[in-house]
């Protein structure tokens, strides 16, 4: 009888076909990012992570190796593919996923990227690290939605093909969680930052004392947390960090390139540490532990000089936990601080920061002292008068308006969670504004980037703060990364709808505004 082919023949025939198969034409310009890369050109065709793929990284750099093992770990779980990373001379010269720091990019600033994508390969390039970091949240961004899955899903894992330039506008984006009013522990922590990570924001604000509780082991004041770091709103347990846990999460972020902020604030917001130690009073007397809502009743004795010498040892404890150049003083809302006693404090603790080699950040409210030029003011205020008031020192701002940026307000009557001091916030509203046409007076030569607070009076567990934070986060880490050309609101919210997927693998219990077309991800089949 005529065979054709044997079985073997037919074997490697087959193993051929499927070795060669077309890739999947894919549009990269229709793919959904955010924040909205600088400049992005789409060729049609795509990439397939396979089993087989190899992350080839720069030999010379430990850290690009990291960062290398960071993207091949978040792929594990979904594909179930073992990524290997290999550490090689010029991975520019592999096929596969290479990364590479190039001087040439050094156009591209400290974290831009350029990702050259094609049936073979998927090159990214940075001038630094955090470049390459930030490029990796974008590859994370145009592999399917259940990629962030933590069970393990069907491919094909592909990626259109093309090249995108990108680098951020604002060099400073941030958010902030209030770990005083609730406290929250290190895993919820390192979750705040991944979530904030994958939308490349690069500050992590963390409240650390208020008047509810103090959150961070200070050892030559230990009452602070043992006695301070007792309680929450509510009546609650509360909690502390120690110092070796503090550094976890400080390590953590520094792996997603992402600079952790403290705050003491002072000289009001302070009940905690008042009640523990009867020193820092004006009457020597300890105060009641507080559990309630209401700001503005407390106040360091800002006159007596044992109220410095607790000061400087607790920003100089700080600071040795601290790599990143600042910490934040607070400032705010000192109702029962004299006006004169307070500047005098500003100026002091001013001096204090800035002797650990740290700038000082402050609410504006501190623009009342005489700031030094490398001090940032915080503006958060309806009113802007403290904040030009900096702007008048030579100080940069931060801008997080509270009518817009404030996390913690409510997105509209009904809902059931946050504050409306400041008015509704819903998803338009928060994505709707730009930091440098906000406030008369302060423009883009002033600013320095956004941060969005998530103050926590009423949030009490991470699925509360991920219904304040989402969807609004992603608008606040656009605000700041993309240039302001070509930004409408009605095209932002049809790249967000297209988020749903991708925020229910990632288990985010978000808010389903009905501003938002919100649109689950086809999966496309081979
Ligand atoms: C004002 S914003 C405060 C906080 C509150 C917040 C609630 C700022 C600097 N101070 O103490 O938690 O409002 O929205």
């Amino acid at each position: 009888m005529f065979k054709l082919f044997n079985l073997g023949q037919m074997f490697i025939l087959l193993m051929i076909f499927f070795s060669c198969k077309t890739p999947t034409p894919k549009d990269l310009a229709k793919e959904n990012l955010i924040p909205k890369p600088s400049s992005l050109i789409a060729t049609g065709s795509s990439f397939e992570l396979t089993n087989n793929t190899v992350i080839y990284v720069e030999a010379k750099s430990k850290e690009a190796e990291q960062i290398g093992t960071y993207l091949a770990n978040f792929l594990k779980p979904a594909t179930g593919f073992v990524v290997q990373v290999k550490s090689v001379d010029t991975p520019m010269d592999k096929k596969g996923i290479t990364l590479s720091l190039s001087d040439e990019k050094k156009a591209l600033g400290d974290e831009g990227y350029e990702l050259f994508i094609d049936e073979k390969k998927v090159q990214l390039q940075a001038y630094k690290l955090a470049g390459l970091f930030r490029g990796i949240q974008t590859i994370r961004q145009l592999l399917p939605a259940r990629i962030e899955s933590e069970k393990l899903q069907e491919g094909p894992w592909e990626i259109a093909s093309g090249t995108i330039e990108d680098s951020p506008v604002y060099g400073f984006r941030g958010a902030m969680l209030d770990v005083s009013r609730h406290f929250f522990g290190v895993d919820d922590v390192k979750r705040f930052i991944d979530l904030i990570a994958a939308y490349k924001m690069n500050i992590l604000h963390l409240h650390l004392t208020d008047d509810q509780g103090w959150r961070i082991e200070i050892k030559s004041w230990p009452n602070l947390t043992t006695h301070g770091g007792s309680t929450q709103v509510g009546g609650g347990e509360g909690g502390f960090y120690t110092q070796e846990q503090y550094s976890d999460i400080v390590k953590y972020a520094q792996e997603r390139y992402i600079t952790i902020i403290p705050e003491i604030d002072m000289p009001g917001h302070t009940n905690a540490a008042l009640a523990s130690y009867a020193e820092l009073n004006a009457n020597n007397k300890v105060t009641e532990l507080y559990t309630g809502t209401k700001v503005g009743f407390s106040t360091l004795a800002t006159d007596k000089e044992i109220t410095y010498k607790f000061i400087n040892d607790v920003v100089r404890e700080l600071s040795a936990l601290t790599p990143g150049p600042y910490i934040h003083i607070g400032g705010d809302e000192s109702h029962v601080t004299e006006k004169a006693d307070y500047i005098e404090f500003i100026n002091k603790v001013q001096d204090i920061v800035n002797a650990q080699g740290k700038q000082m950040i402050g609410w504006a409210d501190v623009a009342a002292g005489s700031l030094k030029d490398n001090s940032i003011a915080q503006f958060w205020q309806i009113k802007p008068d403290n904040a030009l008031k900096a702007v008048k020192q030579n100080v940069k701002i931060i801008m997080s308006p509270a009518t817009h940026a404030y996390m913690d307000m409510q997105y509209d009557s009904i809902c059931p969670l946050g504050l409306h001091w400041s008015g509704y916030i819903d998803v338009d509203k928060a994505y709707n504004w730009t930091l440098e046409s906000h406030v008369e007076g302060i423009g883009k030569e002033n600013i320095i980037g956004i941060e969005a607070p998530l103050w926590t009076e009423t949030i009490i567990t991470t699925a509360d703060i991920d219904y304040m934070v989402f969807p609004r986060l992603p608008g606040y880490a656009e605000i700041g990364w993309s240039s302001n050309d070509n930004k409408s609101w009605d095209e932002y919210k049809v790249r967000l709808g297209k988020q749903k997927s991708r925020f229910e693998f990632m288990g985010i219990n978000y808010y389903k505004s009905e501003l938002v077309p919100w649109e689950d991800e086809v999966i496309s089949k081979k």
